[in-house]
């Protein structure tokens, strides 16, 4: 799962970079991205995430932002960077501080809110919000050249309602402020409130959404140990919010902030969130993902379960990385990283005792065309796989003879049966000979 990007320059990157493949969690693997605000505009989805570096520190080093798009939440693009601290006139850029970002669009101009440590602050270090101009979603972003007037905090959260006004969402001292904005987008229409009525405990990342009428205020919360994600419902976007619950429970791995947004896109929605995929000994240096969400009659949401499967489909002639699995044998199956010095290469599949399987949903084989299936694996002896579809016990696809090579090679195998539209793929062991799965590509 490799990602080539042509140079970047600056902000006027356009539509410079190459478009990965990454039908999966996570959806970026070539760099550390976090806290994703995504939106739909002109039908595809624009996602701006922070982006964490490692600078040797033991703390959150954000230097720029990138923004990334797509049209099937299957392929990213990367439009490289659009805004840097360095050319931010307020920006104190000696303290890596370019913290979660979000962006909306009002009339035909994109504005791109982002905290950061602003210069000439005495004393206080508290962080401040900034906005910056674009006409175009993938920048090239202007920032103004001071902070907003009275908005201290990070995260912001920008949402305008149906009649045309906007508000303002942001973070600070633990808690949850809101403000309507005025017509210019880049100063605030009423004083700072605080959200009340919520749990207590640590609350950041405030992100607001309507549905049905319905003002959905989502956020962050530390119940126990790390950060969940948490919702309430008001009839206004200012509120009273009655809390509801968790849409997403604390991090499996430990990642100890979670950051969110939700959006409809193409009838279904969504939660993008970020964990520690790439990065697991370092919780600083985050991956963003996306999985689908479902709201119940009554408009609450149901909770969602982080995949590795991610979203959207797989082409059948894409590499299929059946480590980002949807679902597991009990005992026989392992994932491990390619080459734990190089995360960012991914992760491969050990299948190690006969009847260990893995299956990977959502491959769309198109219209009859694939004919073998191409397999990179090493094997230290000779034995065999099945490829079955829909299920584990569903028609085999190809029976494939593993030849023995302790090197990574492609093996390639015809098919007995041609399978055509979308289907689960299942990759069963057939011998108690262990092997190690890269990818499966169909062609
Ligand atoms: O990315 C830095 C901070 O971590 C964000 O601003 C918070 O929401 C948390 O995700």
């Amino acid at each position: 799962m490799k990602i080539a990007c042509f140079h970047v320059i600056g902000s006027l990157c356009l539509w410079l970079c190459f478009t990965g493949t990454f039908a999966q969690n996570p959806l970026i693997m070539d760099q550390f991205t976090a806290d994703p605000s995504a939106r739909v505009f002109k039908d595809r989805v624009y996602m701006y995430p922070s982006h964490d570096e490692n600078c040797g520190t033991d703390w959150f080093c954000m230097k720029d932002y990138h923004v990334f798009s797509s049209q099937n939440l299957t392929d990213w693009t990367d439009h490289g960077v659009i805004i840097s601290q360095g050319t931010v006139p307020w920006v104190d850029s000696t303290f890596n501080s370019l913290w979660a970002p979000d962006c909306i669009k009002k009339d035909s101009l994109y504005y791109f809110y982002f905290p950061a440590i602003t210069r000439n602050q005495s004393k206080r270090r508290m962080p401040q919000i900034g906005v910056a101009v674009s006409n175009y979603p993938y920048g090239p972003f202007k920032p103004e050249p001071e902070p907003m007037n009275g908005v201290f905090g990070i995260d912001p959260n920008p949402f305008i309602d149906k009649d045309g006004q906007a508000y303002l969402y942001w973070a600070a001292h633990r808690c949850l402020y809101m403000a309507r904005l005025k017509e210019n987008m880049k100063e605030l229409a009423s004083e700072p409130k605080e959200v009340k009525n919520l749990p207590s405990g640590f609350k950041e990342g405030p992100y607001l959404f309507e549905r049905n009428g319905s003002y959905y205020f989502s956020f962050p919360h530390v119940i126990k140990k790390t950060e969940a994600i948490v919702y309430a419902i008001g009839k206004n976007p200012m509120g009273p919010f009655e809390y509801k619950g968790i849409i997403m429970d604390e991090s499996p791995t430990g990642c100890w902030t979670n950051h969110h947004s939700i959006l409809e896109y193409q009838g279904h929605w969504y939660l993008f969130y970020h964990h520690n995929d790439l990065s697991p000994d370092f919780d600083k240096n985050r991956s963003v993902r996306a999985d689908s969400l479902f709201f119940n009659e009554d408009g609450t949401i149901q909770k969602v379960i982080p995949t590795l499967r991610g979203v959207g489909l797989t082409s059948a002639m894409q590499k299929i990385q059946i480590d980002r699995f949807s679902k597991i044998s009990d005992k026989g199956t392992l994932i491990r990283f390619l080459d734990e010095q190089n995360k960012m290469d991914g992760w491969k599949t050990i299948l190690n005792v006969k009847g260990a399987w893995i299956q990977y949903n959502s491959v769309d084989f198109g219209d009859q065309k694939v004919k073998s299936a191409n397999i990179k694996i090493i094997s230290e002896k000779t034995g065999h796989i099945e490829l079955r579809i829909d299920d584990v016990e569903g028609p085999v696809v190809a029976h494939i003879k593993i030849t023995q090579d302790e090197d990574w090679h492609i093996i390639n195998s015809a098919l007995d049966i041609v399978p055509a539209g979308i289907h689960d793929l299942v990759v069963v062991q057939e011998s108690d000979v262990p092997v190690e799965i890269d990818w499966i590509r169909f062609e």
